[in-house]
This record gives C-alpha cells, sequence and structure tokens, in this order.
C-alpha cells in the first residue's frame, strides 16, 4: 500500500457502509489522514490491511482521531508541532527558566486567630456570595472517600456543605441584595465524570441545587513515542490511541468555551476560586485568603504554605529576568532543585534555618478576579504554556521508557500576564490549610523523614488536631495529644473533634459558640452537626454526638463521661477489611456514645 495516498487508506470497501457514514464524515476522515501522513505518522496505518477488512476496528479508530483533533486547541497538527518543539528543547537540556534567577518574593502572611486574620475572614465571607468554586477533579484521586472516619463525611459532601455555609451567612449579610447562589463547577475527566454524577445523584447533590452544579470534562491527550512526537497506539490494539490527562491547566480553556466564565460575570459575579479534590482543610482558610483577594484587589492571589525542601509541591517564586522582566509564580516541585542549582544555589532544593525551604509551597488554591481573567482567555482562549516530561532510556535521550505526552497546570496561568496584573499571594499555617491525600500507605511511609505523609492516615488527623487547635484558641482546654504509628506512619492522635461546617465556618464564629469553662480529653470524640448549638462549661470524657435543626438553638454543658469511641489498628494488607479503612489504617469502634438531637425549633438548655 502507498501510505501517502489518502484514498488507499478508505475504511469501506463496503458503498453502502460508506454512504451510511456519509460525505462528510469521508471527507473530514480523509482531511485527518492526509495531515496524519504530513506530520510523519504513517506507522499509524502500517499494519492496516486492506480496505474493507477490520472496519469495525478502523472507524473507532478515526473516530477517535477526529476526537483528539476536536478536543486540543489547534487540533492533533498544533499538538504534534508543540510536541516536538519541547521534545527538541528537553532533549538539548533548554532550562524552561534560562535567563530568570529565583529569590524568595515576599507576600501577605497569615495567623490564625489574630485580629488581621478575624478581620480578612469577615471581609471574605462578606465577599463569598460574588465568589464561584471550581473543584479540578479530573485525577485519580477520590472525592467520594471519608474525609474522617468519626461520621464518615466524604470530601465532596464536606465541600458542598462549607460553600453552602458560606452562602448562607454571606446572603444574609448582604440582606438580598446581589447574587443568592454559590455556583459550584467541578472540571472531571472520563476516569471521574460518571463516578460524581452517580455520587451527587445518590445524594441529592448533598443539599445544593441541582443546577448550582455544573460538570465540566476535560479530554485526554495522544501519548507520544519518540522526540519526532509520533502517536503512541497501544501495544494490546492498534486501532486505539494511547491517551493520558493533559494536566488540571485544562481549566481554564473549558471554563472559556463553556461560556461560563461570561455567564458568572454577566450574573455580577467577581471571584472564581479554583480548588483540588482531597484537601480536608481547606475551607478553614478560604474566607480569610478572599478577604485578602479582596482588600488588596489581587487579580491573582495563590494560596502558599511552609514548604519542606523536596516536599511535591511546588514553591512560589519570583523569578527575575536578565532585562528586568519580574514575575511571582510556581516553580514545580521536580523544576525547583535544578533550577536553583543553575542559579548558583550548589545545594539546590533544602531547608533554610527555619527547618523549612525559603521558598512558599504553593497548594494550588487560587483566586482570581473574574472581570481580569475573562480579559485575560479572551486573547489567550484559555491555552496554558504546556511542557513535557520525558523519562529517556540513556544519556543520548532518543527513545523514551515509555510513552509520554504534553501537560498543563492551572497555577502556570500568570505566566502570560503583563506586569501591570495584581499577582499575590497568601502564606498560612499548614497545620489548618493543607492536608492532601496523595499518597498510598507504602508511597507515605518512604516520604523522607520529617515530611509530611500526604496519606488518608495524616489527613484525617490533621482535622482533629485542626480543630482541637481552634477550639484551644477559642477558650477550650483540649488535651495534649498521644502519638501513635499506623500504616508504618507516626502521627499525633488528637480527641477527634468535627464539626458541620455551618457550625463553625470562621473563627469568630466559633468562639461565640464557646463559653465559660469547657474541657475535653485526649480519648474523647464529639460531632456538632447543627449550626446553633452552643457550648457552655461541657466537660467530656467519651463520645457525644450534638444534632440540631437550624431553628432550635441549644446550650449543651455539664459533663459527660462514657466508655467513647476507640481506634482500633488495621493493617492495609488486610483485605477483609475494605479500602477506605486500609488505607488510614485505624478504624473507629463506636463502644458508647451520648447522642441528642433536637428536631423541633426553639431554645433548649441541655444539662448532661
Ligand atoms: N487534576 C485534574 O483535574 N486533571 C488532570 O489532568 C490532572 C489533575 P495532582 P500534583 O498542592 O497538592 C499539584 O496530580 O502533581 C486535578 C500542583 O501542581 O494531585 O500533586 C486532580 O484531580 C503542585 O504545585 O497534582 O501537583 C487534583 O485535584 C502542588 O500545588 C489536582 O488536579 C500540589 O498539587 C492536583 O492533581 C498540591
Amino acid at each position: 500500500m502507498n501510505f501517502t495516498d489518502v484514498k488507499s487508506l478508505n475504511v469501506f470497501a463496503d458503498a453502502k457502509r460508506a454512504a451510511k457514514v456519509g460525505t462528510d464524515w469521508n471527507e473530514a476522515r480523509e482531511r485527518l489522514q492526509r495531515m496524519l501522513l504530513e506530520m510523519n505518522q504513517s506507522h499509524l496505518f502500517e499494519h492496516w490491511p486492506e480496505p474493507g477488512a477490520n472496519d469495525d476496528a478502523k472507524l473507532p479508530f478515526l473516530e477517535q482521531v477526529a476526537r483528539l483533533n476536536a478536543s486540543y486547541p489547534g487540533g492533533l497538527a498544533s499538538y504534534i508541532k508543540t510536541a516536538r518543539e519541547l521534545f527538541a528543547d528537553s532533549k538539548a537540556g533548554k532550562n524552561p527558566y534560562d535567563g530568570f534567577s529565583p529569590s524568595v518574593p515576599s507576600g501577605e502572611t497569615l495567623t490564625f486567630g489574630d485580629d488581621q486574620f478575624v478581620q480578612y475572614e469577615d471581609a471574605g465571607v462578606r465577599e463569598a456570595r460574588k465568589a464561584d468554586f471550581v473543584l479540578v477533579e479530573g485525577g485519580l484521586e477520590n472525592v467520594a472517600l471519608p474525609l474522617e472516619s468519626t461520621t464518615g463525611t466524604c470530601f465532596l459532601q464536606h465541600y458542598i456543605e462549607s460553600i453552602l455555609a458560606l452562602q448562607e451567612t454571606s446572603c444574609r449579610l448582604a440582606q438580598g441584595e446581589g447574587p443568592t447562589e454559590i455556583p459550584l463547577a467541578i472540571m472531571t475527566s472520563d476516569d471521574t465524570h460518571l463516578r460524581t454524577i452517580k455520587l451527587l445523584e445518590s445524594n441529592a447533590y448533598f443539599g445544593m441545587k441541582p443546577t448550582q452544579i455544573k460538570l465540566l470534562k476535560q479530554e485526554k491527550v495522544a501519548c507520544l513515542d519518540d522526540n519526532d512526537a509520533r502517536l503512541a497506539v497501544d501495544p494490546h490494539n492498534k486501532y486505539i490511541i494511547q491517551t493520558k490527562p493533559h494536566g488540571h491547566g485544562d481549566v481554564h480553556s473549558l471554563l472559556y468555551s463553556s461560556g461560563l466564565l461570561k455567564e458568572w460575570l454577566d450574573a455580577g459575579r467577581k471571584w472564581v476560586l479554583f480548588f483540588q479534590d482531597t484537601n480536608g482543610l481547606l475551607f478553614k482558610a478560604i474566607p480569610a485568603a478572599l478577604g485578602v483577594s479582596a482588600t488588596n484587589e489581587y487579580h491573582v492571589n495563590s494560596l502558599a504554605v511552609p514548604r519542606k525542601a523536596k516536599e511535591a509541591i511546588g514553591g512560589i517564586t519570583k523569578l527575575t529576568h536578565q532585562d528586568g522582566r519580574t514575575m511571582v509564580i510556581n516553580v514545580e516541585y521536580n523544576q525547583l532543585d535544578p533550577l536553583l542549582r543553575a542559579t548558583g544555589n550548589p545545594d539546590g532544593d533544602v531547608n533554610c534555618e527555619t527547618g523549612y525551604s525559603p521558598f512558599p509551597g504553593n497548594i494550588n488554591q487560587l483566586i482570581f478576579e473574574i472581570g481580569p481573567y475573562l480579559e485575560e482567555l479572551s486573547k489567550t482562549g484559555g491555552s496554558i504554556k504546556e511542557f513535557v516530561n520525558p523519562k529517556y532510556k540513556d544519556s543520548t535521550k532518543t527513545a523514551f521508557k515509555s510513552s509520554t505526552r504534553l501537560e498543563c497546570m492551572m497555577q502556570d496561568y500568570p505566566k502570560t500576564l503583563p506586569p501591570s496584573a495584581k499577582v499575590g499571594f497568601t502564606v498560612m499555617d499548614t497545620w489548618y490549610a493543607y492536608a492532601p491525600v496523595k499518597n498510598n500507605p507504602e508511597d507515605a511511609a518512604k516520604v523522607p523523614k520529617g515530611n509530611p505523609y500526604h496519606s488518608a492516615t495524616s489527613g484525617e488527623m490533621a482535622i482533629y488536631r485542626a480543630n482541637s487547635l481552634i477550639l484551644r484558641k477559642a477558650g477550650v482546654k483540649v488535651a495534649d495529644p498521644v502519638n501513635q504509628v499506623f500504616n508504618g506512619q507516626e502521627v499525633e492522635v488528637f480527641p477527634r473533634i468535627v464539626w458541620k461546617p455551618k457550625w463553625g465556618l470562621t473563627f469568630s464564629d466559633i468562639r461565640s459558640k464557646v463559653n465559660g469553662n469547657c474541657s475535653i480529653t485526649q480519648r474523647s470524640t464529639v460531632a456538632i452537626k447543627g449550626r446553633n448549638i452552643y457550648l457552655e462549661d461541657l466537660a467530656l470524657d467519651g463520645a457525644l454526638v450534638l444534632d440540631a435543626i437550624d431553628d432550635a438553638e441549644v446550650k449543651v454543658g455539664g459533663s459527660v463521661q462514657n466508655a467513647g469511641c476507640i481506634i482500633q489498628s488495621v493493617d492495609f494488607k488486610d483485605t477483609s477489611v475494605p479500602e477506605e479503612v486500609r488505607i488510614r489504617g485505624f478504624k473507629i469502634n463506636k463502644v458508647e456514645q451520648l447522642e441528642k438531637t433536637y428536631s423541633e425549633p426553639g431554645k433548649f438548655s441541655l444539662k448532661l
């Protein structure tokens, strides 16, 4: 077969079948095939039998090519061209930050609970009704996993309830002026789309109106086999092109092309808040961070935490070019070390005298002002600077260990902004802002000593720790933690204190709900589920669950002592236990707990 002749690649020998798919489709197919041949992709057709043979495989193959072509700005030709350029740069060892030298930027640093923090929280809550939330959820983690096992609340439920709590308080403060709902967009992928719909539908959208939530599905991109960007076919089926996720950077083009961003702006909305899938602490940081954006009029605000050297989070860095240009941007964790070494810091990514990297760690929680954001996307269409990360077989850098693809990251958005853009960042303490669940038990146990585990174990313990420390700041006597090892990870175990977002949206909210002399012992558990529950002179040594409808105001005091809930170790290799339990290395055994529920409106006083 002559591979330069597109006609000879005709799929259908059978004229009837060709007619069925239509002339338009056949012409489009021909254009696509011609493009692929011109782009040196004839290997895709080398194994094709005669026209008419194996049509059932050829047709879906061409449909996949058409999808890949349509979902990438500029089509596959542009994808292949960019890949070739990036592979050539990578082979030549070109530093993407050539000409720039890094330094530590200065940004807003917050201290939980001080006066300034409370003021920012207040400003943030007022502004929240004009906010839109965007969850990037195209990766493999699962927002259906519980963020803690005391109540079993899953990540998505917690996020939605937090947004609803913000909405309720913010709209009440605005007294009916302006928007009354906070929308949530979720970027899914083929890996997560259906399961997210199922999770939402089977839980009545966790209390949100179905119309408030929009799902935007990102498409995967084609994998590439070599420096010439030859499209990689599946080793088990040559009629399928291998694909992989393009990265969370897709969120910008999807928000733009779907028209959602414009819709939000037209409805009088002002902010977009991006967040990632499994950080159970995040919403403790949101009100103050939004307050910082509003007060400082930041077009872009990145949330950051102190970063341990070599921790797998990017470093917020000031880059100064030889020509005088500067920008404050995330330098990804795998690029920070080589950049530092190449610019006169022979030790690379290391901790300074504080025990942390001097560069704040990017937690990829970004707050953008919609107006300037949409204006910028109108110029770029939302495309974000891409990069490649091929793993070479040897130092000749000619062959890859496995196929790779172009990737893009949402935090790279400010890279193309003009110097006039107001780009800032906000550093918060890790204990209340960042505890993602990214590592399985084996990987977590391998994390360098002193660096965070980022596992289901540490993620859950971080919730109890944060809530304990917050209650302490609010005046409650919360006992010290004990150290325990689960799945090979040593963690501090604080009392298991959890509350619904509507109970404690901000620090001043929480402070107003605890009074007198309250105390909680280390072995205790408390779950607060009602908005208007007030703790006053409560001594807890055991387990207590409090629930009340919004119209019931309940004052709870006295002393509780019972056998409580006991933490039992579980081995992550024990397959008789469900995975969501095994990955944390423990389960909670509810031996004895006191439960009080108020389902009638009114004022109540409960003396235990
Ligand atoms: N995600 C998508 O929605 N689509 C994709 O194609 C890929 C991911 P990872 P990683 O603070 O935790 C990021 O894979 O590599 C979603 C930042 O780049 O967990 O750990 C996915 O569902 C890094 O600078 O990202 O690194 C998830 O919600 C640092 O900030 C999110 O994107 C780090 O996160 C992140 O995906 C962090």
